[in-house]
């Protein structure tokens, strides 16, 4: 039986490395979610015989456009701008966009799939999607980040809608890119609707959006302890990342009473012995979101170590990559089994790779999957989608209960699908809890 399921993930992925030559990131995506997937499929012949997963692998339709604009000294810049929509069976195309040097159609691919699960998994209706461009916006000032936003929203606004696609943050896309792509929507289509997530909240976004995918991974991370009766407090925590999803994990875990000891960026991580407080959190989020500076800066200014490198060598309990992926390779992993780390949960997307997974899953390191651990913020956004709909606003108490329900029902879900005796499976549990849902629609709208 074991054999037939590994010759039939070969053919499978043989197939899939076949049609998409080169395409690494969405190769690893696809194999991590085949692997649970086809033996789950093999067992029942009304999912195998409809080609559910394979129908999954081929993004709805992708559309890929010039992004043209002026930088400050008066030259043109060309850049390309992506949009994947994966998959719309259980609602409009939703997902995040990314402005990173390294952004391709693979990491595009890679993040739209994954979507498709994290947002099944939500229980809200929403599909899967995910776009961005390879524009950098470091070193960049706020004009020409303006006048590129506008820009690729020109093309973009055609393909995207309320009811059909609706885009939010990523990587290098926060609320000022945000408000950039909503006002130049806002200006070609002249309606004011909820086309993206993450606004201010002067102009239709949600209370706790902003924070959402950070106390999420805090959320989930706290339902995996206390399934083994144990809590958040005390706990000596590793973060990688210092932006949106880093500060917002470090400052639920600071109030949950753990002790946050670090925090990274592209250039090396910062190690406080001391824990992090919420003053120099605020301080942090300054640094990021208003000078636009370096971590590097946080050791000078409080009289700490700045390394090169990842932050996975400094002894924790728990660990949360929230920067980017592949963050979190083998030796890290050894690493941090080594020390006695005793649960990951993923902020950032696909940070672990195969490697590193099958070390954490020797150790019975507890494992909290992206597509589970991260999808408070998507979580959110679909809650702003919905405020937008009916035009009211819940107030700050009420989204987060809703969230902090969110995410114990996600935990739940990966309990139900991933549990192995004493040990939870959780990535196996949020591939076939996040299957599930969208298999059922795709049934049921037959071929296509
Ligand atoms: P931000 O742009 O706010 O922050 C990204 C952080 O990660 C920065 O500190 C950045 O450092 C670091 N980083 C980015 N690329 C690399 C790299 N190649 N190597 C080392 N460090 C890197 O992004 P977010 O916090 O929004 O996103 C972080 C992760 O979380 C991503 O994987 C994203 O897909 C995921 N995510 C985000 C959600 C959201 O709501 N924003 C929701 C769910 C997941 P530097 O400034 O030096 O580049
Ligand atoms: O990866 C993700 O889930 C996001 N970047 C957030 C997507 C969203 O639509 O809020």
């Amino acid at each position: 039986m074991q054999s037939t399921h590994q010759d039939s993930l070969e053919r499978f992925l043989a197939g899939l490395r076949r049609r998409n030559p080169g395409e690494h990131e969405f190769h690893q995506a696809v194999e991590e979610v085949a692997v649970n997937i086809l033996p789950f499929v093999a067992e029942r012949p009304q999912y195998e015989h409809k080609r559910i997963l394979e129908r999954m692998t081929e993004p709805d339709r992708i559309i890929i456009f010039r992004v043209c604009w002026e930088d400050d000294e008066g030259n043109i810049r060309v850049n390309r701008g992506y949009r994947i929509q994966c998959n719309n069976s259980i609602g409009p195309y939703k997902g995040g966009i990314r402005f990173h040097p390294s952004v391709n159609l693979s990491i595009l691919k890679f993040l739209a799939f994954e979507q498709t699960f994290k947002n099944s998994l939500t229980g809200l209706p929403l599909g899967g999607g995910k776009g961005g461009s390879d524009f950098d916006p470091k070193g960049k000032s706020a004009n020409e980040v303006m006048r590129f936003c506008q820009s690729f929203m020109t093309e973009l606004h055609r393909h995207v809608g309320p009811d059909t696609d609706v885009p939010a943050g990523d990587i290098g896309v926060g609320s000022r890119e945000v408000g950039y792509l909503f006002g130049q929507y806002k200006r070609l289509t002249n309606r004011f609707e909820g086309v993206l997530t993450g606004k201010a909240l002067e102009f239709g976004g949600s209370h706790i959006r902003n924070e959402a995918t950070g106390y999420g991974v805090v959320y989930l991370m706290e339902n995996v302890l206390q399934r083994c009766q144990e809590e958040l407090e005390g706990k000596t925590c590793a973060i990688s990342g210092a932006g949106n999803v880093a500060t917002h994990c470090a400052e639920k875990l600071i109030e949950r009473g753990a002790k946050v000891l670090t925090l990274s960026d592209s250039s090396g991580f910062i190690y406080d012995p001391e824990g992090i407080t919420q003053e120099k959190l605020e301080w942090v989020k300054e640094l990021k979101n208003e000078r636009r500076g370096r971590i590097q800066e946080y050791a000078e200014h409080f009289g700490c170590e700045f390394s090169e490198g990842r932050p996975w060598k400094v002894p924790c309990e728990l660990a949360f990559p929230c920067a980017t992926q592949n963050e979190m390779e083998e030796p890290d992993v050894r690493t941090l089994v080594r020390n006695g780390c005793q649960a990951v949960a993923e902020g950032a997307n696909m940070p672990t790779t195969p490697g590193a997974i099958e070390v954490l899953r020797e150790a019975r390191v507890l494992h909290a999957p992206a597509k589970a651990a991260n999808a408070g913020g998507v979580a959110v956004s679909g809650l702003e989608m919905s405020q937008n709909s009916v035009r009211i606003r819940w107030n700050r108490e009420e989204v987060d209960e809703h969230l902090q329900r969110i995410m114990s029902e996600i935990h739940d879900q990966c309990v139900e699908f991933g549990e192995h005796g004493e040990y939870v499976d959780y990535m196996r549990g949020a591939n076939i809890a996040g299957f599930r849902k969208v298999a059922h629609a795709m049934l049921a709208y037959g071929v296509m």
